[in-house]
């Protein structure tokens, strides 16, 4: 372990099949040491990162099943999270427009007003199926960074793909920035 060391419990969320397994994944397969066990209802995974000299982060992930599961448990997943990377996929409308209520549900049961969210424009590589704009998806962080930054968060936004790896290591890392600047 180094000297100084970080440590980020995050989420995933966003709805079923919009690849936040894949990204974890993808993540966690350029990691010097993991973890992994599977739960109920979430898949838990433990990375550490080096991004500058002798400091290292931990990143605690948990990755929410898609499938339905008691409020009780989904809640559990939640507590003491320091920000989430919410994913949706850009060929599917309804996942964007699910995203607002996922973040609604990860202020409430993180046990906190505000957290920094990363949104996650994912499955870019998909550029003829694509019917979510970027534009909408800026706006969307826009609207969010207006609510949160009296408790000091930033919110963003990125165009990721999990097929590529297209900006999934930038995810992490501007996450765990966010976190830094906000706790
Ligand atoms: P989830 O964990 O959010 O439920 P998964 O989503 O990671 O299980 O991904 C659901 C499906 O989308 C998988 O396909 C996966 O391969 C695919 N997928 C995830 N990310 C991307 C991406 O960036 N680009 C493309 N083209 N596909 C992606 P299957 O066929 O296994 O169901
Ligand atoms: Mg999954």
């Amino acid at each position: 372990m180094n000297q100084s060391e970080f440590i980020f419990k995050i989420t995933l969320i966003g709805d079923g099949a919009v690849g936040k397994t894949s990204i974890r994944q993808r993540y966690m397969g350029h990691g010097f040491k993991e973890s992994h066990l599977m739960t109920l209802g979430a898949d838990f995974s433990v990375i550490e990162k080096e991004f500058r000299k002798g400091e290292s982060w931990l990143y605690q992930i948990w990755d929410i099943a898609g499938q339905k599961i008691f409020e009780s448990i989904r809640a559990r997943f939640y507590k003491g999270s320091m920000g989430a990377l919410l994913v949706f996929d850009v060929t599917d409308k309804q996942t964007f427009r699910n995203c607002l209520s996922w973040v609604r549900e990860l202020y409430r049961f993180s046990g906190s007003d505000a957290i920094p969210v990363v949104l996650l424009a994912n499955k870019s590589d998909l550029r003829s199926r694509r019917s979510v704009d970027m534009k909408r998806a800026d706006k969307f962080v826009r609207i969010l960074n207006e609510g949160t930054a009296s408790y000091g968060v930033t919110n963003y936004v990125l165009e990721t793909s999990a097929k590529t790896g297209q900006n999934i290591e930038s995810a992490f890392k501007l996450l765990g920035e966010a976190i830094r600047t906000r706790f």
